[in-house]
């Protein structure tokens, strides 16, 4: 990665983010384009999205003149080529400048589809850094409150779970997030305060670190409950647990409900001292396997031997070694599902590796 990003000869008089809504990640990529922002006192905008709403994103940026749009933490699917290059055409027409900075899967259709835009778009894809890693080195390497923030969603994006702010902040995203979508509420709207503290004073902003909590007392509480209410959920979870020895390795099923994520479960099911259930001491499955009421499967493991992408891609699905996804198909009954899932995991071996690779 190279240097700041440079406006060149283009009057750029404000900056418009286009980030994930999903996870700390695209916030905090969002935050670090915000400060971009404020360093070359320029105006700030910024929209959340998520994939498949792209059609009502990208169209506000071909309104848009002398803007630099910095589009963060979103790959470009083949089937949205069309509408993201020609409304990012638009706005170059008309004096924007693009930068895109992410660290998903991209075809080289779609790649090309960028570079080929004119005004000198830069696109930067780096797998091995977490999307506001990347926004950091590329446009803000020497702030530390932008460190800081790429810190903290690389603990949460590589799943570390190391940093307690970092935990506690993908959780109140998760409640806000669930909140605004159970109201019809707008995710960027009710997100804004948060983004604005972070922007003006990184995490110190809205997390008091010797008191371990947030600022905001409201936002604390709210996160306290849901933290009970999701260790409910999982219990009940785990109480309805399919195990099964296969290849020598326990496989674990659970049904997971909404408000539960394939992570969330996968933490706190790795952790022996979560899994007493009754008077029974369950041991730490090998293969966490999820199953959520829409079909979708997640897949973690409790051992570095287990490749979750290899058996993920027995469903159609796939990812990192650590952390997969695939898909099921709706179903009625949950343990004739477990049957299956489990009748399709005997049948390979090859989610199991004699050498332990990647990192867990
Ligand atoms: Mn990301």
């Amino acid at each position: 990665m190279t240097e700041p990003a440079e406006l060149g000869a283009v009057k750029i008089s404000s900056v418009f983010s286009i980030s994930h809504e999903k996870d700390v990640d695209g916030l905090l990529s969002a935050v670090i384009v915000s400060r971009y922002a404020s360093s070359k006192n320029l105006k700030y905008a910024f929209t959340l999205t998520d994939y498949g709403l792209f059609e009502s994103v990208f169209p506000k940026a071909a309104t848009l003149r002398n803007s630099l749009i910095v589009v963060t933490d979103l790959g470009l699917d083949d089937h949205s080529i069309d509408i993201v290059a020609s409304s990012l055409g638009k706005a170059i027409a008309q004096g924007c400048r693009v930068v895109w900075l992410d660290h998903h899967d991209w075809t080289d259709k779609a790649v090309r589809s960028i570079l080929s835009l004119g005004g000198n778009p830069r696109l930067t894809v780096n797998h091995e850094f977490c999307a506001s890693e990347i926004a950091f080195k590329v446009l803000m390497p020497r702030d530390n409150v932008c460190a800081e923030l790429a810190r903290i969603a690389h603990d949460t994006d590589f799943n570390m779970r190391q940093i307690e702010s970092a935990n506690a902040l993908t959780d109140a995203l998760s409640l806000i997030r669930f909140g605004t979508v159970d109201k019809g509420q707008d995710f960027t709207e009710a997100i804004t305060p948060i983004l604005k503290s972070l922007n003006e004073n990184g995490m110190a902003g809205i997390w008091d670190e010797n008191a371990g909590r947030f600022r905001d007392n409201l936002l604390n509480q709210r996160v306290d409950a849901y933290r009970k209410e999701k260790i409910k959920k999982m219990r009940k979870a785990l109480a309805g647990r399919s195990d099964l020895e296969i290849h020598g390795c326990l496989v674990r099923i659970v049904e997971i409900p909404n408000g539960v994520t394939t992570t969330d479960m996968g933490t706190w099911a790795a952790d022996e001292r979560n899994l007493k259930v009754g008077d029974e001491q369950l041991k730490v499955a090998d293969l966490l396997v999820t199953l959520s009421p829409n079909g979708l499967l997640g897949f973690r493991r409790g051992q570095d031997k287990i490749q979750c992408n290899a058996a993920a891609r027995l469903f159609k699905g796939g990812g990192h070694p650590y952390a997969a996804g695939g898909e099921y198909g709706m179903y009625h009954d949950f343990q004739a599902a477990c049957d299956d899932i489990f009748t399709t995991l005997s049948t390979s071996k090859e989610w199991i590796s004699e050498e332990e690779s990647g990192s867990s």
